[in-house]
């Protein structure tokens, strides 16, 4: 099992580098962790954008783009759909999405006729290595299903779940994140809990122990369960937390990040390829983990 980030960096030097078709390339931390994880032997980037602007900022990060490939685009919109289909034709192994908004980059990968879509729902996994907590904890949907239902809460649970698996963690355990730990119908989130939690006890989510509805404190804390006389298999030793919302995900994981110092990884599941999907505003430490992982997931 993988316990900290680093260990994700390691165990993908162990491969040939991953070929990575990044969208809208041209902006300094996009570049300067492209170039981290080129000189860590990860990646082999194809560079999709405007070049005159590609060169200018790799200049102003002291990058002679040895090991990379332009591929010019004229606008953003551009460089999403080619870097898109530079991963269709099997050029690249993984996509990444530079400086452009995220709902620009899903809409080229969930295009009918161009894009990466599977039979699967397509949802984000944050991978957080927090220094309060003892093992790596997954956050999803912090990024693309803005209200999902339950069908798609069962769809990103399982994503999670393989993802968790794929980590090494044989049998995650799952605390489907309310705000209460009983069900009040008019909180719709306790209900969707209590559903994804049957859905696995009944084998319509595979592999994983999933509970819910839990408070986040119930999930993360053993005693905060036990204070308040709840008793789950999961709390306390949680792998992944399924949150209500994309608001919630996103102002979770952004607070451990900022207010505990966690270190993170991300990446789209459920494409043709795996995305990495980082925030404009990421350090580069995170994209060279989600590149990492991407890495370890592609093959
Ligand atoms: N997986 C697979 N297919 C999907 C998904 C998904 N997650 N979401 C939509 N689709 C398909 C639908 O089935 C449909 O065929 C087509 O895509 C369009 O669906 P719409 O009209 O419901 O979706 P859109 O195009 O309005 O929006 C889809 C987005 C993913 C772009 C949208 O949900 C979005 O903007 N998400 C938030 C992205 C964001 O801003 N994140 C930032 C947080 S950091």
């Amino acid at each position: 099992m993988i316990a900290r980030l680093e260990e994700l960096i390691r165990l993908a030097q162990e491969r040939p580098p991953t070929r990575v078709a990044v969208a809208a390339a041209a902006h300094n931390l996009v570049l300067q962790s492209v170039q981290r994880a080129v000189g860590l032997g990860l990646v082999i980037p194809l560079l999709v954008g405007r070049e005159e602007e590609i060169r200018a900022e790799a200049e102003a990060i002291g990058w002679d783009l040895h090991g990379a490939q332009l591929v010019p685009t004229p606008t953003n919109k551009a460089a999403a759909i080619a870097a898109v289909d530079l991963v269709r034709q099997g050029k690249a192994q993984v996509l990444m999405k530079g400086y452009l908004h995220t709902a620009e980059m899903l809409h080229a990968i969930l295009d009918h006729n161009t894009g990466l879509r599977t039979d699967r729902l397509l949802s984000h996994v944050f991978v957080l290595e927090v220094p309060t907590y003892h093992k790596l904890l997954l956050i999803t949907d912090a990024a693309i299903n803005i209200t999902p239902d339950i069908t798609q809460k069962a769809a990103i649970t399982q994503n999670a779940v393989d993802l968790a698996r794929r980590l090494g963690v044989e049998r995650p355990k799952v605390a489907a994140l309310s705000s209460i730990e009983t069900i009040n119908p008019n909180i719709p989130s306790t209900v969707h809990a209590a559903c994804l939690s049957k859905m696995a006890e009944r084998g319509q989510i595979k592999g994983a122990i999933v509970d819910g509805p839990l408070a986040f404190d119930n999930a993360i804390s053993a005693q905060a369960a036990q204070e308040k006389g709840i008793v789950s298999p999961v709390s306390g030793d949680v792998d992944v937390v399924v949150v209500p919302d994309l608001d919630a995900g996103n102002i979770l994981s952004k607070n451990l990040e900022y207010l505990a110092r966690a270190k993170m990884a991300g990446i789209v599941m459920g494409a043709a390829a795996p995305v990495v999907l980082t925030s404009r505003s990421d350090p580069p430490g995170a994209r060279v983990y989600s590149l990492a992982l991407a890495g370890l997931l592609c093959c």
